[in-house]
């Protein structure tokens, strides 16, 4: 920091000075103490935006009661009787967070201007943890393009966030064509999504496209270099830029209003659409104009001037927050006054993400898709392969024509369904065969036991006949014992009556 930018960056208000007021106007400081102390994310509180939109609609029957009973269809009010649509928005925020969120931001400015510090602290995550480190999208020998993916979860709600980042860039004698990669990962996650939505069986679709990419300026106070004005200039109808000026901390306050307003002209002489904020509140989930007042006076701080720390420093007062300690002072990451971080923070995490989603889907994702039928459309541009080769500006990307891809599919399908039946043929050949042999194989064991079962019932026979021949042997012995008892007895009998005659 210049000994001049030092002496103001004292003289300012913001810089642990708690009895200097800042110099805004008294509504305006009203309403940022306010959003420092209730960032917009209450305001986001789906639920508390769905009872502020319920009780100021305008249909008199839903508005009339502020439930619903499952048990007999009526609303608290006793008597009304209500359809039950009441219920729709809140279907919908059930579902929405049963199943997540997701977004992938990209971040691009050169080496050492706080990219991932800030994304650390937008986040208050270690995000570019070892474990959160995905494959390297190999582009060039120069520039990479690096993909980092967490799962956060904040009250219930999950998000899938995604990362890219792009180290190299800006930083070689020669920065020619170093956007080239970035163009073609952007266009690489629009083509992927196309065909995913362009088969015949479409499956959930992952979305990877790139939903906003955070343009870092190097903070020299001059302007934009020729390497910004180009980048944007090339991406600008690809996604959603929004430019911030890295290391605010670096600049006094009135350096940055300056550099802030030549950035702004930049961007305007080179009819450079950067993404613009809604601030409507028929488009935004807000309810009052004073929400509608608090974007304004955030919108107003584009180009962000920012400034990232994952250190915790010890406040005057003696609070605990994030920011970066100066011999001079202490400047707060998420204080207004200090910078616009929090500013970034509510308008990309709290307000705005969703509309970047859509935006990217609406806008910029139409115009790839748009471009691709077109040139899809001329025959000269096919191959023998029912690809079409894109040639846009100076990179080539192949594509598939969604009606022959169809066509391809439904060869593909019949193919499958010759292999499936193929496949059950054989499969039903090898049960026959299995059960052939497996009744042959009872056949013999039945074989066997009804011989073994004779052997068996012979030899029972045999023993029966040995056993009634002794039998019999037996009864013939016992028989002639008998007889000689039988004539010894008739004889002495005899004998008697003899005996009795005299
Ligand atoms: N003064 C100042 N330094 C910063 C700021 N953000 C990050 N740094 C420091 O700048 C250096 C590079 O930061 P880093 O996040 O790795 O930059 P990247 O290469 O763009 O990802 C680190 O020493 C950070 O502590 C900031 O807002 N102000
Ligand atoms: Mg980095």
């Amino acid at each position: 920091m210049s000994r001049r930018a030092r002496d103001a960056f004292l003289a300012s208000p913001a810089v642990g000075n708690p009895s200097v007021k800042p110099e805004h106007a008294p509504r305006e400081r009203e309403i940022e103490k306010d959003l420092t102390k209730q960032p917009l994310s209450t305001l986001n509180n789906t639920s508390q935006y769905l009872s502020n939109s319920h009780s100021s609609n305008t249909i008199k029957s839903t508005t009339s009661s502020g439930g619903f009973s499952l048990r007999d269809g009526t609303g608290d009010s006793g008597g009304c009787h209500e359809v039950g649509y009441v219920r729709l928005p809140n279907q919908i925020y059930r579902k929405s967070v049963k199943r997540g969120f997701d977004f992938t931001l990209m971040v691009v400015g050169e080496s050492g201007l706080g990219k991932s510090t800030l994304i650390n602290s937008l986040f208050l995550t270690d995000i570019y943890s070892a474990e959160n480190r995905m494959p390297v999208f190999k582009t060039k020998k120069t520039l990479q393009v690096e993909t980092t993916q967490v799962s956060l979860s904040e009250k219930g709600v999950k998000l899938k966030l995604t990362i890219v980042d792009t180290p190299g860039f800006g930083d070689f004698i020669d920065n020619t064509n170093c956007w080239e990669p970035i163009i073609n990962y952007i266009d690489s996650r629009y083509e992927e999504y196309l065909n995913a939505e362009s088969r015949v069986n479409r499956v959930q679709i992952l979305d990877s496209r790139v939903h906003c990419c955070l343009y870092f300026i190097s903070p020299n106070g001059h302007g934009l270099k020729a390497l910004d004005i180009e980048f944007m200039k090339r991406l600008h109808d690809k996604v959603n830029i929004i430019p911030l000026i890295a290391k605010a901390d670096s600049m006094t306050k009135e350096e940055v209003t300056e550099f802030k307003k030549i950035i702004l002209q930049e961007i305007a002489e080179n009819k450079i659409n950067i993404y613009d904020f809604p601030v409507n509140s028929n488009i935004n989930s807000i309810s009052s104009d004073d929400d509608e007042r608090m974007l304004k006076l955030y919108k107003d701080r584009v180009p962000f001037a920012v400034v990232g720390s994952n250190t915790l420093i010890e406040t005057s007062q003696g609070r605990k927050v994030r920011g970066r300690m100066y011999p001079w002072g202490a400047v707060e990451v998420e204080k207004l006054e200090h910078n616009d971080f929090t500013a970034l923070k509510n308008m990309l995490i709290g307000m705005h993400m969703q509309d970047l989603k859509d935006v990217t889907n609406n806008v910029h994702y139409e115009n790839f898709r748009f471009n691709r039928l077109a040139c899809l459309d001329g025959p000269s541009n096919r191959n023998n392969n029912n690809k079409a080769v894109v040639h846009s500006d100076k990179y080539v990307v192949v594509v598939w024509s969604p009606m022959l891809q169809i066509e391809e599919e439904k060869r593909e399908h019949v193919q499958k369904m010759k292999k499936m039946e193929l496949e059950m043929e054989q499969v039903f050949q090898m049960k026959v065969k299995e059960k052939v042999q497996k009744l042959h194989d009872s056949e013999i064991d039945l074989h066997r036991r009804a011989e073994q079962m004779k052997k068996n019932l012979e030899q029972q026979e045999k023993e029966l006949e040995e056993r009634i021949q002794a039998f019999e042997a037996e009864r013939d012995a016992w028989e002639e014992q008998n007889r000689s008892l039988v004539i010894l007895d008739d004889s002495a009998s005899k004998k008697d009556k003899k005996k009795s005659l005299f």
